[in-house]
């Protein structure tokens, strides 16, 4: 009993491409000899996006697990937030009980380095381990704020101290959406977490403009920018920056389209439909900034 480790993730139709790169490459980075179940807490994903996923998982079974209707429906956070993002809250109540320890997954990751302690890290009386956030210096109590998009996650242990009814009881009783949705639910009601290295969650663009935040991590993540992107485990787009958007520019968007086709989603033909009106468009756009920044040079 409760002996099983898995990998979990949660989207909603709008996500399941990025999910299909989130997935394949987490699978091709987790150890043989774990044996890993992967889950999909699906909140509305159609069967064509189902199908291809399945391409995506390369002959793992998905195991998908629809998120009650009524569970979320009320929450949101900023524009970019759907309900989907609090469905991460509801993995211990949603997945069966042999199931000790699981790893989630933001869809918006790629996994480049072994996944495989996060299975069997020690996390003492912790519900769960994470990175901190890059960007969010603290929460209202001063502690150091974690980002949620990849959380180790002891379940028994979450479900004793009522961790996601806390959080969802914390969001309801807001009278704005929070801006970081669950995530700021979760850093306002989780007493203790374990705190992970910062190249399981490197979080790419805060990480390329780290001279536009101002935290306590600033200069820590100066320093080490350029061993963290060398030995990041995972790729996190946290963000507006994501890979697919033509006018966001993240790093390493040439490096997660590679992922996105080896993933499968794509047959070649409709993989070069779909990135050549995308490079398209991020070069018009690049040269539309480069001739602005000319013309105010001129003025
Ligand atoms: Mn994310």
């Amino acid at each position: 009993m409760g002996s099983s480790l898995a990998l979990v993730f949660a989207s909603d139709e709008g996500f399941a491409r990025p999910l299909a790169v989130a997935m394949h490459s987490a699978l091709g980075h987790v150890s043989p000899t774990l044996a890993v179940e992967v889950y999909v807490l699906d909140n509305g994903i159609g069967n064509e996006s189902r199908r291809r996923l399945r391409r995506a998982a390369a002959g793992r079974e998905i195991r998908w697990i629809r998120v009650p209707p009524d569970r979320l429906v009320e929450h949101r956070g900023a524009e970019h937030f759907t309900s989907t993002s609090y469905a991460r809250l509801l993995i211990p109540e949603l997945l069966p009980r042999h199931v000790r320890r699981a790893v989630y997954l933001d869809g918006d990751v790629l996994v480049t380095g072994d996944l495989s302690p996060l299975f069997e890290l020690e996390l003492g009386n912790a519900p769960f381990a994470a990175v901190r956030d890059y960007a969010i210096g603290s929460t209202d109590r001063e502690r150091p704020y974690f980002n949620a998009g990849v959380l180790a996650m002891d379940l028994e242990r979450w479900r004793q101290t009522g961790l996601a009814e806390r959080a969802l009881a914390y969001a309801d009783a807001q009278t704005e959406p929070l801006f970081w949705g669950d995530q700021d639910a979760l850093n306002a009601v989780a007493e203790s977490w374990h705190e992970l290295d910062l190249r399981w969650n490197v979080q790419a663009t805060v990480l390329r403009d780290i001279e536009n935040t101002r935290t306590d991590l600033t200069d820590r993540l100066s320093r080490q920018r350029d061993d963290l992107c060398r030995t990041a485990a995972v790729l996190h787009f946290a963000g507006y920056h994501k890979p697919w958007i033509p006018r966001a520019s993240p790093p390493a968007t040439m490096r997660w389209a590679r992922a996105l086709r080896r993933s499968g989603w794509y047959g070649p033909g409709e993989y070069l439909r779909w990135i050549a009106p995308l490079l398209g468009k991020r070069a018009i756009l690049a040269a539309g900034r480069r001739g602005r920044r000319r013309d105010r040079r001129r003025d």
